[in-house]
């Protein structure tokens, strides 16, 4: 088989065959898990949904991308079944670990998202997917957003396993790379780190923190590689929707008085328009 001839270890959590039929973590292990994401920036649970299925998702998920351009009647063809599976978009396993993480203030969005490499593709440039929390920071702050990864095939050096410098989480960036676009990082710094290419079998479950460096690799198969990304924030703050918070109604006489910049600062609170 085909390596890298790398000698890092994927930050993988064992699961009992116990925990995999109740899905549900032991104490130990949530905190093992909530450890390697904290201390390498990600973790990985192998083999947590079932390969039949996840090969029907597979297939879902080319029809979708092969109809992109087409009319859905209005409906986002990604939030309809199979792809709202609870086993999806609120995991056990990463769920448990996402609060032990991020406590249990945490939110999301949808559609979520796929990365796919075709064959053929290049190297991605390495970057992160968010940046520091406050990124004048000397120090990196705990983990405040989450991607969840699922491949739909079994990713290998091969068809572009996505390449991940573990630790890298922790690296504030000065003033200059903060600015550019994802935090674009050099290949020549990248290189002075340890990585790995993410190999894992399909329907395995990586909880990533969205700083660590990663990129897609060249894919040399002849089949499409495709990789479910759920993006999970913690909230800090009242959300828009929190009830009674933006609730009292401003008048529509008041509101029309105000600046453009004072009804943007107080966009969410109600009024009468
Ligand atoms: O497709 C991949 O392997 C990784 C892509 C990715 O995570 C990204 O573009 O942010």
């Amino acid at each position: 088989m085909e390596t890298t001839g790398k000698t890092v270890n994927i930050p993988t959590l064992d699961v009992s065959s116990q925990e995999r039929a109740e899905e549900k973590l032991t104490p130990e292990n949530v905190a093992a898990a909530a450890r390697l994401l904290r201390e390498t920036g990600l973790v990985v649970i192998e083999s947590v949904l079932p390969r039949a299925w996840i090969a029907e998702l597979n297939v879902a998920m080319q029809t979708v991308l092969d109809n992109e351009g087409n009319a859905q009647n209005g409906e986002h063809p990604m939030l309809k079944l199979p792809f709202m599976d609870a086993r999806i978009i609120d995991n056990p396993f990463s769920m448990q670990i996402l609060q032990a993480a991020m406590g249990e203030k945490i939110f999301a969005y949808l559609p979520y998202g796929c990365n796919t490499t075709v064959p053929g593709c290049g190297t991605q440039h390495i970057h992160r997917d968010s940046g520091q929390l406050f990124p004048a920071l000397p120090f990196a702050l705990p983990v405040s957003t989450i991607v969840v990864n699922i491949p739909l095939v079994d990713f290998t050096v091969a068809n572009g396993a996505t390449e991940v410098w573990p630790g890298t989480h922790l690296i504030v960036d000065d003033a200059a790379v903060r600015n550019t676009p994802y935090h674009v990082c050099t290949e020549e710094r990248a290189a002075t780190l340890p990585s790995f290419q993410l190999e894992m079998p399909a329907g395995s479950v990586v909880v990533r923190d969205m700083r660590c460096w990663h990129r897609a690799m060249p894919n040399r198969t002849q089949t499409i590689r495709h990789m479910l990304a759920l993006v999970y924030f913690r909230r800090f703050h009242h959300l828009p929707d929190a009830p009674n918070i933006f609730k009292p109604q401003v008048s529509e006489e008041i509101w029309a008085n105000l600046s453009e910049e004072t009804q943007e600062m107080y966009r969410f609170q109600a009024h009468i328009s």
